[in-house]
């Protein structure tokens, strides 16, 4: 591609226009989420200025955008002092908690009448405090112990939504701005894969990578990391010729917000108390889908006159406290490793902790994954773990306490043995994963090959849980999915804790479950790699299953999404006759399901579309979404480039929906998808 000839400003005013238009451009980016301009274009704007800005040093003003770059290292932060100083924050723990504080604001204020509060999402950052002169960024400073912080300039002004000057005319002449700096989850994620690909330590959570980035002394580290600042208070200010500030707490930030600043967008003013407790409530609910760590909420008074009146203790203001949400990390004992045997008969060291309070439930086991992760965190039994767990997501071990480590704490070995069948254990080189090699000898893979074949979306077999499946295969009622076709009526009911009806139900449940479909029964085997979106591609692309059966290496390969590993693992599976027999004893004891019309590619409603998923999809799953669309013939496509067709975006879409607007590729929501499926029906 041919580089343009960047040409320098002719005049100062060109140059000045020029740092104006990139101040613009940039506040779109960071701050509106909607840029005007693509990326390329922005780039030319911005080598354009540094041209110019190299041949006439003379021009260069303070907040250029050139100036987030990342300037010379320091050799230490020299401290500041607050000229006001950063408050803490009260805790509040649960509704009466919160309560308690506004009925203490009441009677401080002496009324009876409700009290307005702002609430705003508390993210898990690093406060700091921004002083603006005649509307320029002259300082940056942490918080500190509250009246003292480092003086972080160089660094803050790497960050782009935090704006080097502000917009508008009618701020005050000096104006001390406090928020906080965090690190987006999604730019956290990306930061840790390429700690990972490196061999380089990763940050234990968002927080931390924030915290860490902003105390580099070379603010070219922190140019280099994805921050970005929220505002939630101003601190000094010296008006000048400015008019006042707004009365509100709430009208403030959005005044803020018209010079330039981040705002949280879940802002909202409660009428009183109880409004407070809904909107914990609501943000709890939507808090795994926000962009962002967050560990509370904060209510503050709204007005201002009254927060005057309450004023404040020690470090805190009486008018405002943070609700904390559940710790999402806590510290407990590793007391023991045991090995769970899976489907594929991959081995996977399940934690048995000390029961401990987290994310809102008490957790006694975590995974270690695999050979790997217990090698990253370097932990042995009796160890004192951080253990974590956000959201529905399965409890994690983040990382050892080293210093508490106990003198009789042993290494965690892995089994050489199936803890459950005694067959070899076996690492295939290049994979981390360790397998039982006992196959459906093994019952532990056989219960869990059962329990997969049984669930929602393989055959579908009501009232079938875990539990049941165990008590069938430790019976010896089952052996393999067709023995579940056999069941009889009294053996059922024999089992512990079986009513006959409940037995009844679950015969008639398998009976309806005959009648299934090729994707499902595709999906259902448990064939290694194939899940429900290839089950699918599979039954689409052969039709029916002696056609999938007789396919060689090529013809799989044909099929979207079938790389060769996978091609590899459906070869192996079915040309190995225990699994043929299971398949004809399955046909033979009445599965079956309708063959599919085998489209030619070209006859396919979106042939040579190529779709792309972002954010959260509402309504159906991503793999249902991409494999309703491959279905009609798109393909589905992991990143946004120009041979996108359409970008279905969902809330919390983030750098994909840029890229799609610079690309000006069409953007749909998931309704207009929903839509656009019905109509091929
Ligand atoms: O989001 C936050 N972490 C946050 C922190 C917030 N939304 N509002 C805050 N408001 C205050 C007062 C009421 C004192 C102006 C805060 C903090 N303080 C705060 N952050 C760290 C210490 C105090």
């Amino acid at each position: 591609m041919s580089q343009q000839n960047i040409e320098p400003c002719a005049s100062r005013e060109e140059y000045l226009a020029l740092v104006a238009t990139l101040q613009r451009y940039s506040h779109e980016y960071y701050v509106q989420d909607a840029p005007s301009v693509p990326d390329a274009e922005y780039d030319r704007l911005f080598r354009q200025l540094q041209a110019t800005e190299q041949s006439q040093t003379e021009w260069v003003v303070a907040d250029s955008p050139s100036q987030r770059v990342g300037g010379k290292p320091l050799a230490a932060f020299s401290q500041v002092d607050h000229r006001v100083p950063m408050l803490s924050l009260d805790n509040a723990f649960n509704d009466e908690d919160l309560e308690d504080f506004n009925r203490r604001n009441q009677e401080r204020l002496a009324t009876n009448s409700d009290l307005e509060y702002g609430c705003e999402p508390k993210l898990d950052g690093i406060a700091v405090s921004l002083m603006y002169h005649n509307g320029v960024l002259q300082q940056g400073a942490t918080r500190g112990d509250g009246s003292t912080g480092e003086d972080i300039t160089q660094n803050v002004k790497t960050i782009g939504s935090i704006p080097l000057r502000l917009q508008g005319d009618d701020f005050p002449e000096i104006l001390e701005v406090r928020g906080e700096i965090y690190m987006p989850k999604e730019g956290f994620a990306h930061l840790n894969q390429k700690a990972r690909d490196k061999g380089e330590k990763e940050f234990a959570n968002p927080r931390n990578a924030a915290a860490g980035s902003l105390r580099q002394l070379d603010s070219k580290i922190t140019a280099s990391r994805p921050l970005e600042m929220c505002a939630y208070s101003v601190g000094f200010v010296e008006l000048g010729s400015a008019p006042e500030l707004p009365e509100k707490h709430t009208d403030i930030l959005y005044k803020l917000r018209d010079w330039g600043f981040l705002i949280n967008a879940q802002m909202k003013v409660a009428a009183n108390i109880k409004e407070c407790i809904s909107y914990y409530q609501h943000i709890a609910e939507v808090r795994d889908e926000l962009a962002y760590d967050i560990d509370g909420i904060v209510f503050k008074v709204n007005s201002s006159e009254q927060q005057q009146r309450l004023g404040f203790v020690s470090r805190a203001p009486r008018w405002a406290i943070a609700y904390k949400f559940p710790a999402q990390e806590e510290v407990t004992i590793l007391q023991d490793v045991e090995f769970q045997v899976g489907r594929t008969g991959a081995i996977t060291p399940v934690a048995r902790l000390e029961p401990v309070f987290v994310g809102g439930v008490t957790v006694s086991n975590a995974t270690l994954h695999n050979r790997d992760e217990v090698a990253r965190l370097g932990v042995k039994v009796g160890d004192t773990v951080i253990v974590r767990r956000a959201g529905d997501v399965i409890p994690q071990i983040v990382s050892v306490v080293e210093d508490r480590r106990p003198d009789n704490a042993t290494d965690i070995t892995f089994p050489e043995q199936c803890p459950v069948c005694d067959s070899p254990v076996v690492s295939k080189e290049g994979e981390v994963v360790a397998r039982c090699t006992g196959g459906l000898i093994c019952a532990a893979q056989r219960k869990e090959a059962l329990k997969h074949f049984v669930s929602r979306k393989a055959m579908d077999v009501d009232g079938l849980g875990d539990k049941l499946i165990d008590q069938l295969v430790e019976n010896g009622l089952v052996e393999s999915m067709a023995d579940l076709f056999h069941l009889e009526l009294n053996a059922v009911s024999a089992l512990e804790r079986m009513a006959e009806k409940s037995a009844q139900n679950l015969l008639q449940a398998l009976e309806q479950a005959k009648q299934t479909s090729l994707p499902r029964f595709l999906f259902a085997l448990g064939i290694r790699e194939v899940g429900e979106a290839t089950a699918r591609n599979l039954a689409q692309h052969f039709g029916n299953l002696d056609a999938l059966m007789s396919a060689n290496a090529d013809k799989l390969l044909e099929v979207s999404d079938v790389g060769p590993i996978m091609a590899e693992f459906i070869l192996g599976f079915f040309a190995d006759s225990r699994n043929r027999q299971e398949i004809e004893r399955l046909q033979a004891a009445g599965v079956q399901w309708p063959d599919i019309e085998v489209k030619a590619a070209d006859e396919l409603p979106m042939n040579d579309l190529t779709y792309v998923l972002t954010g959260t999809l509402e309504q159906m799953s991503r793999n249902e979404a991409k494999a309703a669309l491959q279905e009609l013939g798109a393909k589905v496509a992991g990143s946004v480039s120009a041979k996108t067709s359409v970008l279905v975006a969902g809330p919390g879409a983030g750098s994909k929906l840029k890229k799609a607007q610079d690309l000006g590729v069409e953007i749909i929501d998931e309704d207009a998808l929903i839509a656009l499926l019905q109509q091929h029906r």
